[in-house]
Protein backbone atom coordinates (compact mmCIF):
# COMPACT_ATOMS: atom_id res chain seq x y z
CA UNK A 1 0.00 0.00 0.00
CA UNK A 2 1.21 3.36 -1.04
CA UNK A 3 1.02 4.67 2.93
CA UNK A 4 3.48 2.14 4.44
CA UNK A 5 6.80 3.20 5.66
CA UNK A 6 9.32 1.56 3.98
CA UNK A 7 12.20 0.11 6.43
CA UNK A 8 15.57 -0.12 5.24
CA UNK A 9 18.46 -2.30 6.55
CA UNK A 10 22.46 -0.46 6.19
CA UNK A 11 25.04 -2.68 7.08
CA UNK A 12 28.53 -0.95 6.65
CA UNK A 13 32.14 -1.98 6.37
CA UNK A 14 35.23 -1.73 8.49
CA UNK A 15 37.19 1.73 8.75
CA UNK A 16 35.76 4.88 9.62
CA UNK A 17 35.63 6.29 5.61
CA UNK A 18 33.64 3.26 4.67
CA UNK A 19 31.50 3.85 7.91
CA UNK A 20 30.82 7.28 7.48
CA UNK A 21 28.98 7.21 4.39
CA UNK A 22 27.12 4.53 5.92
CA UNK A 23 25.89 6.46 9.16
CA UNK A 24 25.43 10.00 7.19
CA UNK A 25 22.79 7.86 4.99
CA UNK A 26 21.30 6.22 7.76
CA UNK A 27 20.90 9.87 9.05
CA UNK A 28 19.68 11.23 5.83
CA UNK A 29 17.16 8.43 5.53
CA UNK A 30 16.02 8.49 9.13
CA UNK A 31 15.28 11.64 8.65
CA UNK A 32 13.55 11.84 5.76
CA UNK A 33 11.03 9.86 8.01
CA UNK A 34 12.25 6.07 6.34
CA UNK A 35 12.51 3.37 9.11
CA UNK A 36 16.39 2.00 9.32
CA UNK A 37 18.19 -1.19 10.87
CA UNK A 38 21.95 -0.34 11.21
CA UNK A 39 23.13 -3.62 11.21
CA UNK A 40 26.70 -3.62 12.85
CA UNK A 41 29.38 -6.49 11.99
CA UNK A 42 31.16 -7.04 15.66
CA UNK A 43 33.02 -6.43 17.35
CA UNK A 44 34.60 -3.54 15.44
CA UNK A 45 38.34 -2.80 14.70
CA UNK A 46 38.87 0.87 16.19
CA UNK A 47 37.18 2.70 19.16
CA UNK A 48 36.21 5.70 16.96
CA UNK A 49 34.24 3.35 15.00
CA UNK A 50 32.36 2.44 17.98
CA UNK A 51 31.73 6.10 19.29
CA UNK A 52 30.32 7.13 15.84
CA UNK A 53 27.94 4.23 16.08
CA UNK A 54 27.23 4.76 19.75
CA UNK A 55 27.08 8.34 18.16
CA UNK A 56 24.29 7.49 15.82
CA UNK A 57 21.95 5.57 18.01
CA UNK A 58 21.63 8.41 20.98
CA UNK A 59 21.29 10.89 18.21
CA UNK A 60 18.82 9.30 16.65
CA UNK A 61 16.66 6.90 18.85
CA UNK A 62 14.54 5.90 15.64
CA UNK A 63 17.18 4.15 14.03
CA UNK A 64 17.05 0.39 15.56
CA UNK A 65 20.22 -1.44 16.38
CA UNK A 66 21.10 -4.69 15.05
CA UNK A 67 24.44 -6.63 15.69
CA UNK A 68 26.00 -8.98 13.10
CA UNK A 69 28.04 -11.02 15.61
CA UNK A 70 31.51 -12.31 13.67
CA UNK A 71 32.53 -15.65 13.10
CA UNK A 72 36.04 -16.31 13.51
CA UNK A 73 38.44 -16.50 11.19
CA UNK A 74 42.26 -16.98 10.89
CA UNK A 75 42.80 -14.12 8.16
CA UNK A 76 46.19 -13.31 6.76
CA UNK A 77 48.46 -10.75 8.08
CA UNK A 78 47.40 -7.68 6.38
CA UNK A 79 46.23 -4.29 7.63
CA UNK A 80 43.97 -4.92 10.28
CA UNK A 81 40.78 -3.14 8.16
CA UNK A 82 41.69 -5.30 5.15
CA UNK A 83 41.49 -8.43 7.37
CA UNK A 84 38.26 -7.08 8.27
CA UNK A 85 36.60 -6.56 5.33
CA UNK A 86 37.30 -10.20 4.84
CA UNK A 87 36.18 -11.60 7.89
CA UNK A 88 32.80 -9.41 7.61
CA UNK A 89 32.32 -11.17 4.31
CA UNK A 90 33.20 -14.81 5.29
CA UNK A 91 30.07 -14.14 7.88
CA UNK A 92 27.38 -13.70 4.99
CA UNK A 93 25.83 -17.03 6.21
CA UNK A 94 24.84 -15.50 9.54
CA UNK A 95 22.85 -12.41 7.90
CA UNK A 96 19.91 -14.57 6.77
CA UNK A 97 18.30 -14.99 10.12
CA UNK A 98 18.86 -11.11 10.43
CA UNK A 99 17.18 -9.74 7.87
CA UNK A 100 13.96 -11.83 8.06
CA UNK A 101 13.59 -11.37 11.95
CA UNK A 102 13.42 -7.85 12.15
CA UNK A 103 9.76 -6.85 12.03
CA UNK A 104 7.94 -4.94 9.30
CA UNK A 105 9.40 -6.59 6.68
CA UNK A 106 12.41 -4.95 5.48
CA UNK A 107 11.79 -3.33 2.01
CA UNK A 108 15.57 -2.89 0.64
CA UNK A 109 19.10 -3.29 1.86
CA UNK A 110 22.02 -1.18 1.78
CA UNK A 111 25.08 -2.60 1.66
CA UNK A 112 28.90 -1.51 1.83
CA UNK A 113 30.69 -2.12 -1.67
CA UNK A 114 33.42 -4.29 0.11
CA UNK A 115 31.01 -6.47 1.04
CA UNK A 116 28.80 -6.51 -1.89
CA UNK A 117 29.78 -10.21 -3.56
CA UNK A 118 29.54 -12.03 -0.67
CA UNK A 119 26.24 -10.60 0.86
CA UNK A 120 24.49 -10.31 -2.43
CA UNK A 121 23.48 -13.82 -2.62
CA UNK A 122 21.62 -13.71 1.03
CA UNK A 123 19.85 -10.61 -0.41
CA UNK A 124 19.11 -11.94 -3.31
CA UNK A 125 17.63 -15.04 -2.51
CA UNK A 126 15.77 -13.24 0.15
CA UNK A 127 14.44 -11.34 -2.88
CA UNK A 128 15.36 -8.19 -1.22
CA UNK A 129 16.07 -4.92 -3.66
CA UNK A 130 20.29 -4.38 -2.69
CA UNK A 131 21.62 -1.34 -2.93
CA UNK A 132 25.38 -0.60 -2.03
CA UNK A 133 27.38 2.60 -0.62
CA UNK A 134 30.46 3.06 -2.07
CA UNK A 135 32.96 5.20 -0.32
CA UNK A 136 35.06 6.87 -3.05
CA UNK A 137 34.88 8.79 -6.56
CA UNK A 138 32.71 8.52 -9.50
CA UNK A 139 35.94 7.84 -11.47
CA UNK A 140 36.68 5.13 -9.37
CA UNK A 141 33.44 3.19 -9.32
CA UNK A 142 34.41 3.29 -13.10
CA UNK A 143 37.58 1.90 -12.53
CA UNK A 144 35.80 -0.72 -10.15
CA UNK A 145 33.17 -0.93 -12.76
CA UNK A 146 36.01 -2.41 -15.82
CA UNK A 147 38.21 -3.97 -13.24
CA UNK A 148 37.31 -7.76 -13.87
CA UNK A 149 37.93 -6.98 -18.16
CA UNK A 150 41.07 -5.47 -17.19
CA UNK A 151 42.33 -8.10 -14.90
CA UNK A 152 41.62 -10.91 -17.76
CA UNK A 153 42.93 -8.83 -20.25
CA UNK A 154 46.27 -8.44 -18.22
CA UNK A 155 46.61 -12.14 -17.34
CA UNK A 156 48.19 -11.85 -13.94
CA UNK A 157 51.04 -9.43 -15.06
CA UNK A 158 50.67 -5.93 -13.83
CA UNK A 159 48.05 -3.38 -14.77
CA UNK A 160 49.53 -0.87 -17.82
CA UNK A 161 47.11 1.31 -17.93
CA UNK A 162 43.29 1.39 -17.62
CA UNK A 163 40.77 3.27 -19.94
CA UNK A 164 37.61 4.40 -18.86
CA UNK A 165 35.16 3.98 -21.55
CA UNK A 166 33.10 6.77 -22.39
CA UNK A 167 34.84 9.23 -20.10
CA UNK A 168 37.57 9.86 -22.19
CA UNK A 169 40.38 9.18 -19.29
CA UNK A 170 42.78 6.62 -19.51
CA UNK A 171 44.19 6.28 -15.46
CA UNK A 172 48.29 5.12 -15.57
CA UNK A 173 49.30 2.16 -14.08
CA UNK A 174 51.17 3.57 -11.20
CA UNK A 175 47.43 6.17 -10.28
CA UNK A 176 45.67 3.06 -9.40
CA UNK A 177 45.40 1.66 -5.95
CA UNK A 178 48.66 -0.43 -5.65
CA UNK A 179 47.34 -3.30 -4.26
CA UNK A 180 45.33 -3.67 -7.57
CA UNK A 181 48.35 -5.26 -9.68
CA UNK A 182 48.93 -8.11 -7.37
CA UNK A 183 46.12 -10.50 -8.56
CA UNK A 184 46.95 -12.29 -5.60
CA UNK A 185 46.64 -9.37 -3.41
CA UNK A 186 43.49 -9.67 -0.61
CA UNK A 187 42.56 -6.28 -2.01
CA UNK A 188 42.76 -7.10 -5.81
CA UNK A 189 40.38 -10.14 -4.65
CA UNK A 190 37.78 -8.42 -3.11
CA UNK A 191 37.79 -6.27 -5.70
CA UNK A 192 37.68 -7.74 -8.41
CA UNK A 193 34.54 -9.76 -7.05
CA UNK A 194 32.83 -6.93 -5.39
CA UNK A 195 33.11 -5.49 -9.50
CA UNK A 196 31.70 -8.14 -11.02
CA UNK A 197 28.91 -8.34 -8.44
CA UNK A 198 28.13 -4.74 -9.24
CA UNK A 199 26.11 -5.93 -11.94
CA UNK A 200 23.52 -7.70 -9.50
CA UNK A 201 22.94 -4.58 -7.26
CA UNK A 202 19.97 -2.09 -7.69
CA UNK A 203 21.62 1.10 -7.07
CA UNK A 204 25.11 2.52 -5.82
CA UNK A 205 25.17 5.65 -3.82
CA UNK A 206 27.88 7.67 -4.27
CA UNK A 207 29.05 10.91 -2.15
CA UNK A 208 29.49 12.92 -4.96
CA UNK A 209 27.66 15.94 -7.23
CA UNK A 210 27.84 16.94 -10.97
CA UNK A 211 30.17 19.92 -10.42
CA UNK A 212 32.60 17.56 -9.83
CA UNK A 213 32.10 14.48 -11.88
CA UNK A 214 28.84 15.24 -14.23
CA UNK A 215 30.44 13.31 -17.05
CA UNK A 216 31.37 10.35 -15.08
CA UNK A 217 28.04 10.11 -13.81
CA UNK A 218 26.53 10.60 -16.79
CA UNK A 219 28.54 7.82 -18.59
CA UNK A 220 28.11 5.42 -15.80
CA UNK A 221 24.73 5.81 -16.10
CA UNK A 222 24.01 5.80 -19.34
CA UNK A 223 25.24 2.17 -19.41
CA UNK A 224 28.85 3.24 -21.57
CA UNK A 225 31.47 2.33 -19.00
CA UNK A 226 29.90 -0.69 -18.38
CA UNK A 227 26.59 -2.15 -19.93
CA UNK A 228 24.27 -2.81 -17.26
CA UNK A 229 25.52 -1.43 -14.49
CA UNK A 230 22.77 -0.35 -11.68
CA UNK A 231 21.67 3.41 -11.30
CA UNK A 232 24.39 5.41 -9.61
CA UNK A 233 22.62 7.72 -7.14
CA UNK A 234 24.35 10.93 -6.72
CA UNK A 235 23.95 12.01 -2.99
CA UNK A 236 27.07 14.50 -2.37
CA UNK A 237 28.55 16.21 -0.76
CA UNK A 238 27.43 14.57 2.33
CA UNK A 239 27.30 16.81 5.24
CA UNK A 240 28.73 15.37 8.30
CA UNK A 241 26.40 14.09 11.27
CA UNK A 242 27.58 16.13 14.22
CA UNK A 243 27.26 14.13 16.63
CA UNK A 244 27.81 14.93 20.43
CA UNK A 245 30.54 12.82 21.24
CA UNK A 246 31.95 13.57 18.24
CA UNK A 247 31.74 17.49 18.95
CA UNK A 248 33.53 16.60 22.44
CA UNK A 249 36.51 14.99 20.82
CA UNK A 250 37.38 17.73 18.29
CA UNK A 251 36.84 20.15 21.32
CA UNK A 252 39.99 19.40 22.99
CA UNK A 253 42.53 21.57 22.24
CA UNK A 254 39.99 23.70 19.73
CA UNK A 255 40.60 27.10 21.31
CA UNK A 256 43.43 27.53 20.63
CA UNK A 257 43.64 26.84 16.94
CA UNK A 258 40.09 28.64 16.42
CA UNK A 259 41.04 31.78 18.07
CA UNK A 260 43.83 31.83 16.37
CA UNK A 261 42.27 31.14 12.96
CA UNK A 262 39.73 33.84 13.99
CA UNK A 263 42.50 36.31 13.96
CA UNK A 264 44.08 36.32 10.43
CA UNK A 265 42.62 37.88 7.29
CA UNK A 266 40.19 36.19 5.07
CA UNK A 267 40.75 33.66 2.40
CA UNK A 268 44.69 33.73 4.06
CA UNK A 269 45.66 30.75 5.63
CA UNK A 270 46.31 27.13 4.03
CA UNK A 271 44.92 24.13 5.89
CA UNK A 272 47.60 20.98 5.84
CA UNK A 273 45.98 17.63 6.95
CA UNK A 274 46.83 14.26 5.37
CA UNK A 275 43.50 12.15 6.99
CA UNK A 276 43.83 9.37 9.66
CA UNK A 277 45.70 7.14 7.90
CA UNK A 278 48.58 8.74 6.21
CA UNK A 279 51.57 9.20 8.18
CA UNK A 280 54.43 11.36 6.89
CA UNK A 281 57.93 9.89 6.62
CA UNK A 282 59.64 11.62 9.11
CA UNK A 283 62.33 13.25 6.96
CA UNK A 284 59.50 14.40 4.32
CA UNK A 285 57.87 15.92 7.86
CA UNK A 286 60.86 18.25 7.71
CA UNK A 287 60.97 19.31 4.53
CA UNK A 288 56.88 20.09 4.31
CA UNK A 289 57.95 22.24 7.73
CA UNK A 290 60.95 23.59 5.62
CA UNK A 291 57.75 24.22 2.78
CA UNK A 292 55.40 25.98 4.51
CA UNK A 293 57.97 28.45 6.62
CA UNK A 294 59.29 29.34 2.54
CA UNK A 295 56.34 30.04 0.92
CA UNK A 296 55.55 32.83 3.21
CA UNK A 297 51.92 31.59 3.57
CA UNK A 298 49.58 31.30 7.00
CA UNK A 299 48.93 27.83 7.89
CA UNK A 300 47.20 25.39 9.96
CA UNK A 301 48.89 22.14 10.03
CA UNK A 302 47.37 18.46 11.33
CA UNK A 303 50.83 16.93 12.73
CA UNK A 304 49.74 13.29 12.16
CA UNK A 305 52.25 10.84 12.45
CA UNK A 306 53.75 7.83 15.00
CA UNK A 307 55.84 10.21 16.24
CA UNK A 308 53.06 12.64 17.32
CA UNK A 309 50.63 9.69 18.85
CA UNK A 310 53.54 8.75 21.37
CA UNK A 311 54.45 12.91 21.99
CA UNK A 312 52.06 14.64 24.61
CA UNK A 313 53.54 18.20 23.47
CA UNK A 314 53.69 19.58 19.86
CA UNK A 315 56.37 22.07 20.75
CA UNK A 316 58.58 19.23 22.00
CA UNK A 317 57.84 17.51 18.39
CA UNK A 318 58.31 20.36 16.56
CA UNK A 319 61.71 20.92 18.13
CA UNK A 320 62.70 17.39 17.39
CA UNK A 321 61.49 17.02 13.80
CA UNK A 322 61.46 20.72 12.90
CA UNK A 323 64.94 21.95 13.90
CA UNK A 324 65.56 24.13 16.38
CA UNK A 325 64.08 27.50 15.98
CA UNK A 326 61.18 26.46 13.67
CA UNK A 327 58.29 27.81 15.91
CA UNK A 328 60.32 30.90 16.93
CA UNK A 329 61.12 31.46 12.74
CA UNK A 330 57.36 30.87 12.17
CA UNK A 331 56.00 32.60 15.01
CA UNK A 332 52.36 33.96 14.62
CA UNK A 333 52.05 32.52 10.94
CA UNK A 334 51.83 29.77 11.21
CA UNK A 335 49.75 27.36 13.56
CA UNK A 336 50.54 23.20 14.58
CA UNK A 337 47.96 21.22 16.03
CA UNK A 338 48.39 17.29 17.31
CA UNK A 339 46.19 14.81 15.63
CA UNK A 340 42.98 15.69 15.58
CA UNK A 341 40.13 19.29 14.89
CA UNK A 342 36.94 19.28 13.19
CA UNK A 343 38.10 19.61 9.86
CA UNK A 344 34.67 20.65 8.88
CA UNK A 345 34.72 23.56 10.61
CA UNK A 346 38.51 24.54 9.97
CA UNK A 347 37.22 24.27 5.74
CA UNK A 348 34.28 26.60 6.69
CA UNK A 349 36.10 29.06 8.50
CA UNK A 350 36.45 32.71 6.43
CA UNK A 351 40.42 33.04 6.84
CA UNK A 352 40.94 29.63 5.03
CA UNK A 353 41.97 29.80 1.73
CA UNK A 354 43.67 26.39 0.63
CA UNK A 355 44.40 22.52 1.60
CA UNK A 356 46.87 20.73 1.33
CA UNK A 357 45.51 17.48 1.67
CA UNK A 358 46.09 13.44 0.40
CA UNK A 359 43.06 13.60 -1.21
CA UNK A 360 41.08 11.64 0.27
CA UNK A 361 37.66 11.51 -0.90
CA UNK A 362 35.70 12.51 2.05
CA UNK A 363 38.25 15.44 2.46
CA UNK A 364 37.67 16.53 -1.74
CA UNK A 365 33.92 16.64 -0.86
CA UNK A 366 34.21 18.35 2.40
CA UNK A 367 36.38 20.85 1.01
CA UNK A 368 34.24 21.08 -2.25
CA UNK A 369 31.10 21.55 0.10
CA UNK A 370 33.19 24.99 1.50
CA UNK A 371 34.56 26.20 -1.88
CA UNK A 372 37.95 25.57 -0.44
CA UNK A 373 40.75 25.10 -3.14
CA UNK A 374 42.69 21.35 -2.62
CA UNK A 375 45.74 21.67 -3.69
CA UNK A 376 46.61 17.38 -3.92
CA UNK A 377 49.58 15.34 -2.59
CA UNK A 378 47.91 11.58 -3.00
CA UNK A 379 50.04 8.95 -1.11
CA UNK A 380 48.06 5.49 -2.25
CA UNK A 381 44.71 3.73 -2.34
CA UNK A 382 42.48 5.50 -4.73
CA UNK A 383 43.86 8.84 -3.73
CA UNK A 384 45.68 9.23 -7.25
CA UNK A 385 42.26 8.91 -9.63
CA UNK A 386 41.20 11.12 -6.58
CA UNK A 387 43.80 14.14 -7.22
CA UNK A 388 43.22 13.90 -10.67
CA UNK A 389 39.48 14.31 -10.73
CA UNK A 390 40.15 17.18 -8.41
CA UNK A 391 42.20 18.60 -11.36
CA UNK A 392 39.54 17.40 -13.87
CA UNK A 393 36.91 19.90 -12.56
CA UNK A 394 38.75 22.82 -11.28
CA UNK A 395 38.51 21.82 -7.18
CA UNK A 396 41.76 22.10 -7.22
CA UNK A 397 45.51 21.20 -8.38
CA UNK A 398 47.80 17.88 -8.19
CA UNK A 399 51.68 18.21 -8.63
CA UNK A 400 52.08 14.75 -10.03
CA UNK A 401 55.66 15.43 -9.88
CA UNK A 402 55.19 15.08 -5.67
CA UNK A 403 55.49 11.24 -5.36
CA UNK A 404 55.80 9.57 -1.53
CA UNK A 405 58.67 7.69 -0.58
CA UNK A 406 57.98 4.04 -0.38
CA UNK A 407 54.58 3.20 1.10
CA UNK A 408 53.58 7.02 2.70
CA UNK A 409 53.59 4.89 5.98
CA UNK A 410 56.96 4.46 7.52
CA UNK A 411 58.63 6.91 8.95
CA UNK A 412 62.63 6.95 8.41
CA UNK A 413 62.21 7.34 4.35
CA UNK A 414 63.81 9.94 2.41
CA UNK A 415 62.05 12.60 1.38
CA UNK A 416 60.84 12.92 -2.55
CA UNK A 417 59.92 16.31 -2.35
CA UNK A 418 62.01 19.51 -1.25
CA UNK A 419 60.94 22.18 0.87
CA UNK A 420 61.93 24.76 -1.28
CA UNK A 421 59.84 23.03 -4.10
CA UNK A 422 56.96 22.77 -1.56
CA UNK A 423 57.45 26.25 -0.50
CA UNK A 424 57.27 27.78 -4.43
CA UNK A 425 54.83 25.85 -5.47
CA UNK A 426 52.26 26.39 -2.43
CA UNK A 427 52.79 30.04 -2.51
CA UNK A 428 51.46 30.22 -6.41
CA UNK A 429 48.42 27.49 -5.72
CA UNK A 430 47.53 30.06 -2.67
CA UNK A 431 47.85 32.67 -5.29
CA UNK A 432 45.31 31.12 -8.40
CA UNK A 433 42.62 33.17 -8.64
CA UNK A 434 41.20 31.09 -11.42
CA UNK A 435 40.99 28.51 -9.11
CA UNK A 436 39.92 30.66 -6.53
CA UNK A 437 37.13 30.99 -8.69
CA UNK A 438 36.19 27.70 -10.22
CA UNK A 439 36.10 26.69 -6.50
CA UNK A 440 33.40 29.21 -5.78
CA UNK A 441 31.19 28.03 -8.53
CA UNK A 442 31.53 24.15 -7.34
CA UNK A 443 30.73 25.69 -4.20
CA UNK A 444 27.40 27.21 -5.65
CA UNK A 445 26.32 23.56 -7.24
CA UNK A 446 26.96 21.54 -4.01
CA UNK A 447 24.52 23.83 -2.01
CA UNK A 448 22.09 23.67 -4.54
CA UNK A 449 22.63 19.93 -4.84
CA UNK A 450 22.00 19.19 -1.31
CA UNK A 451 19.51 21.58 -1.18
CA UNK A 452 15.75 21.03 -0.70
CA UNK A 453 14.88 20.19 -5.00
CA UNK A 454 18.46 19.71 -5.32
CA UNK A 455 19.83 16.94 -7.60
CA UNK A 456 21.31 14.81 -4.43
CA UNK A 457 18.26 15.63 -1.80
CA UNK A 458 15.55 14.76 -4.40
CA UNK A 459 17.49 11.62 -5.13
CA UNK A 460 17.45 10.58 -1.48
CA UNK A 461 13.58 10.65 -1.51
CA UNK A 462 13.09 9.46 -4.91
CA UNK A 463 14.57 6.34 -3.47
CA UNK A 464 12.22 6.01 -0.57
CA UNK A 465 9.56 7.03 -2.49
CA UNK A 466 10.33 4.08 -4.74
CA UNK A 467 10.59 1.74 -1.88
CA UNK A 468 7.01 2.47 -1.54
CA UNK A 469 6.34 4.98 0.96
BR1 LIG B 1 43.41 14.63 9.89
C1 LIG B 1 41.62 14.98 10.29
N1 LIG B 1 40.00 16.08 11.61
O1 LIG B 1 42.16 16.41 12.06
P1 LIG B 1 39.52 11.12 4.04
C2 LIG B 1 40.61 14.38 9.56
N2 LIG B 1 39.30 14.65 9.85
O2 LIG B 1 37.82 15.79 11.14
P2 LIG B 1 41.08 8.98 5.29
C3 LIG B 1 38.99 15.51 10.87
O3 LIG B 1 38.63 12.68 8.72
P3 LIG B 1 42.02 7.36 3.11
C4 LIG B 1 41.30 15.85 11.36
O4 LIG B 1 37.01 15.72 7.96
C5 LIG B 1 37.41 13.57 6.91
O5 LIG B 1 36.02 13.41 7.08
C6 LIG B 1 37.95 14.69 7.78
O6 LIG B 1 38.75 11.26 5.41
C7 LIG B 1 38.22 13.98 9.08
O7 LIG B 1 40.83 10.33 4.40
C8 LIG B 1 38.12 12.34 7.44
O8 LIG B 1 39.93 12.44 3.55
C9 LIG B 1 39.27 11.92 6.54
O9 LIG B 1 38.66 10.31 3.12
O10 LIG B 1 42.16 8.21 4.46
O11 LIG B 1 39.82 8.20 5.37
O12 LIG B 1 41.72 9.36 6.52
O13 LIG B 1 42.04 8.33 1.99
O14 LIG B 1 43.24 6.49 3.14
O15 LIG B 1 40.76 6.57 3.18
Amino acid sequence: GGLTVPHVAVIPSAGMGHLSISVRLAATLASHGCLVTFITPRPVVSDAESRTIADLHSSYPQIRSLDLRLLPFDAPDVDPFLRQFEVIRRSASLLQPLLTSVTPPLSAVIVDISLLSTFVPVTKALRLPTYVTFISCAMMLALLAVFPSVRKAAGDGPIAAVDIPGVGTSLPGSWIPPPLHDPKHLFAIQFLENGEALLQADGVFINTFSALEAETLAALNAGNVVPGLPPVIAIGPQQPVKFEGAKRAAAAGRDEWAAWLDAQPPGSVLYVAFGNRTALPREQLRELGLGLEKSGCRFLWVVKSKIVDREDDAGVLLEDLLGEGYRERVGERGMVVKSWVDQEEVLAHPSVGGFLSHAGWNSVAEAALQGICLFGWPAGGDQRVAALVVEKCGAGAWVKEWGWSGSGRGLEETPTVSGEEIGKRLRELMGDASLRESTARIRKDALRSVGVGGKSYEAVRSFIAGLGG
